[in-house]
């Protein structure tokens, strides 16, 4: 079974960081509705919701990927490279205790979520605006115990390595090239985003199923003639934030 944790939309969403975009307005009881829609996606693709309470004291709590990763074995809590965004790691704590072994990144370490790109017992890491060298280093010696082989890998001007890169299936992954050099990644089979679909690359995966933003319908078509089954989400209000579809949950088999 597939537990899906989540975190409703803070009424403060409009107050988020923001690294890349320009701030724009952002209808947040869109946002929720569009939000709500997610989660009920995953629903229907058979997983179990653990939904946490909205939180208006941190405005980007909705990213819940970011401050936790959930492997088979432990689960690491992060400590987000945005000030603003620390004090959202302890609630999370609270409802992955149950399900595993809690370890943590500490202080002068950062590290976001969005960050980490696990593709089998590899874990490659985004050396971005919020993860630090300190903060990889600290992942690496705690999973390496684990069988984990930790990567820190440059980005080109995006927010985190799965604006750039992400895992459609066992040995493919969707990329954007102007985010992330391809090189890196030359064992798996690569499919590139659609031209002029700058944010495409972040597809989130639930077991053969792919949940996929609306408004990118050529990397949309293309990943349907490979054959994958997309469920698409509009989630307009949660891009303007900089979030997308695997940021809004925490995703992983019940142990
Ligand atoms: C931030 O800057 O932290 C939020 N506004 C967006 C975080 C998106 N997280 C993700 O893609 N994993």
């Amino acid at each position: 079974m597939w537990i899906a944790i989540t975190r409703g939309v803070s009424p403060n969403l409009g107050n988020c960081e923001l690294s890349f975009l320009e701030r724009s307005e952002i209808d947040v009881a869109l946002a929720q509705a569009q939000h709500q829609a997610y989660e009920q996606t995953l629903v229907a693709l058979g997983c179990h919701l653990v939904a946490l309470p909205a939180a208006a004291e941190w405005p980007d709590s909705v990213f819940v990927e970011d401050v936790a990763l959930v492997l088979d074995e432990v689960a690491v809590l992060t400590r987000p490279g945005a000030a603003s965004r620390r004090g959202e790691v302890a609630s999370v704590a609270a409802v992955l205790a149950p399900y595993r072994r809690l370890l943590e990144i500490e202080a002068p370490g950062t590290l976001d979520g969005g960050d980490i790109l696990r593709v089998g017992r590899m874990i490659y890491v985004g050396l971005s605006g919020r993860s630090n060298r300190a903060g990889i280093e600290q992942l690496n010696a705690l999973l390496r115990e684990e069988g984990y082989r930790v990567l820190a890998l440059p980005l080109l001007g995006c927010l985190h390595l799965k604006s750039a890169v992400t895992q459609v299936a066992e040995d493919t992954l969707l990329l954007q090239p102007s985010f992330i050099d391809p090189m890196f990644f030359s064992e798996y089979r690569i499919l590139e985003v659609a031209a002029g679909e700058e944010h495409a690359a972040n597809a989130l995966q639930v077991g053969s199923s792919l949940v996929y933003p609306a408004n990118f319908p050529r990397t949309a078509d293309l990943l349907a003639q490979e054959g994958f089954d997309l469920h698409t989400v509009d989630v307009s209000e949660l891009q303007k934030a900089e979030g997308a579809v695997t940021c809004c949950s925490l995703l992983f088999r019940e142990a």
